[in-house]
């Protein structure tokens, strides 16, 4: 295997970069091309792993479910998906005649992931567990180790209701430019963007996550507060990867609702207290130094962007409260976040430059990058709202700073002003 890998570490070296074509096909052609999220971005890569989905024959745990399924496995769509409906075990299995050209990794795009699964490869009669799943990452790249003409995903306890929006089956080579792999959400961040809705961190925030996490190769962690269902989710991760995000990002539980009132919206997400303990717990295990939220008058009024920006502001009180939910400051520790910035809020504005080309995003701007990220949020294309161009309404490169620990910005224009490097920053918690 060693060889392998310096044969593949050879090909990363030679990668190629083609952007100019890429950029011009973007916006287009990403509508249902969901895989393709990632090959905007990526290096292409001389020797990449070949996609066989088409060579491979599906199974269902339930026999019921044939061809219809596989179609929506394999459609590139995000709104199609197959379902475990098994009072047992659910699994899929994927299967080609081609021994020549085995499966050696599996990608998988979960809607709904099991409590416990498992990648399974059959040898003679029986199944074997290659890889063990966990709840992290929404989408997964599993290579295996022995390539192998049947491989399947099995969801281990019974009556899970799996969900795979969709599945892709590769031949032996390197990662495919297809395939996302992601790594755990950053631990000890620089900044937390911290977003109501899927696409907002790209309308509101503009270039701010491109330029900080993969340009300036900052410690970003982008959360959501609300989880706008699985089809948004998809479509998030594949905006963030194209902006070169590595880190997957961390999505609530509360439901996406647009009440009219706190009141209303504070019920609707389970209570005050609940909202409020999800973003103290966020800070408390991110440890962010500054955060970037929305808007508190909700940019167009949106009464859920409305509490996250008050939620936001009040956190930041509370996360270094010892006294304020003890269980997730015994868990993480206490936190004083050093700033928090709100979009388009009234004190100490700053202006922000989102038109600094990114070399590490081959020379596109930050709002470029933005721009084409939200051309994989295809859900969201039919509704007025966009990405925000400089000087328009809802500017995304204004940002007022409601609270700091160390003092205003007096050059303005770096959420990170007068924040010293993340190293000289302990990690046991920085409240006493
Ligand atoms: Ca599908």
């Amino acid at each position: 295997m060693k060889k392998e890998y310096l044969m593949r570490a050879a090909v990363l070296l030679l990668t190629v970069v083609l952007w100019a074509g890429m950029l011009s096909a973007a916006a287009g052609e990403a509508a249902y091309a969901v895989l393709d999220g990632a090959t905007l971005t990526e290096d292409v890569i001389a020797d990449e792993a070949e996609d066989i989905t088409a060579e491979c024959t599906f199974s269902f745990s339930n026999r019921k479910q044939t061809a219809a399924y596989t179609k929506r496995l394999t459609d590139g769509k995000y709104d199609t998906r197959w379902r475990q409906q098994d009072s047992g075990q659910g699994w899929l299995t994927m299967r080609t005649e081609n021994a020549d050209r085995p499966i050696a990794s599996l990608y998988i795009c979960f809607d709904t992931i099991p409590p416990e699964w498992e990648v399974q490869i059959q040898e003679s009669e029986d199944w074997t567990t290659v890889h063990t799943g966990d709840d992290a990452f929404y989408h997964v790249y599993v290579p295996l180790e022995m390539p192998t003409v049947a491989v399947r995903v099995l969801s281990v306890k019974p009556r899970t209701k799996m969900q795979i929006a969709e599945i892709r089956a590769y031949a032996p080579g390197a990662i495919p430019s297809a395939a996302q792999v992601w790594e755990p959400p950053v631990e000890d961040a620089e900044i937390l963007f911290l977003a109501t809705h899927a696409d907002d961190e790209l309308i509101f925030f503009g270039g701010g996550i491109p330029t900080y996490a993969t340009e300036k190769k900052k410690a970003v962690t982008v959360a959501y507060l609300a989880n706008c269902g699985p089809r948004r989710r998809h479509e998030l991760l594949n905006g963030l990867w194209s902006m070169g995000v590595r880190n997957h990002p961390v999505i609530s539980n509360f439901p996406d609702k647009h009440e009219k009132t706190f009141t209303a919206e504070y019920k609707a997400m389970g209570g005050k207290n609940r909202v409020m303990r999800w973003v103290v717990s966020l800070y408390r295990r991110f440890r962010p130094e500054v955060v970037v939220t929305h808007d508190p008058k909700g940019e167009y009024g949106h009464v859920q962007h409305r509490v996250c920006a008050a939620i936001a502001e009040e956190a930041y009180d509370q996360a270094a409260d010892p006294a304020f939910d003890p269980e997730s400051a015994e868990a993480y520790g206490s936190w004083q976040v050093q700033k928090l910035y709100l979009h388009l809020g009234k004190e100490n504005r700053i202006e922000m430059d989102w038109s600094v080309p990114l070399s590490s995003l081959g020379g596109i701007t930050g709002l470029e990058a933005a721009v084409r990220a939200f051309t994989y949020h295809v859900s969201q294309q039919e509704y007025s709202m966009n990405v925000t161009k400089t000087g328009k309404q809802y500017d995304n490169r204004i940002f007022g700073l409601a609270r700091t620990e160390v003092g205003v910005d007096t050059v303005g224009g770096d959420f990170l002003e007068n924040i010293p490097p993340k190293a000289e920053n302990g990690k046991e918690g920085n409240v006493q």
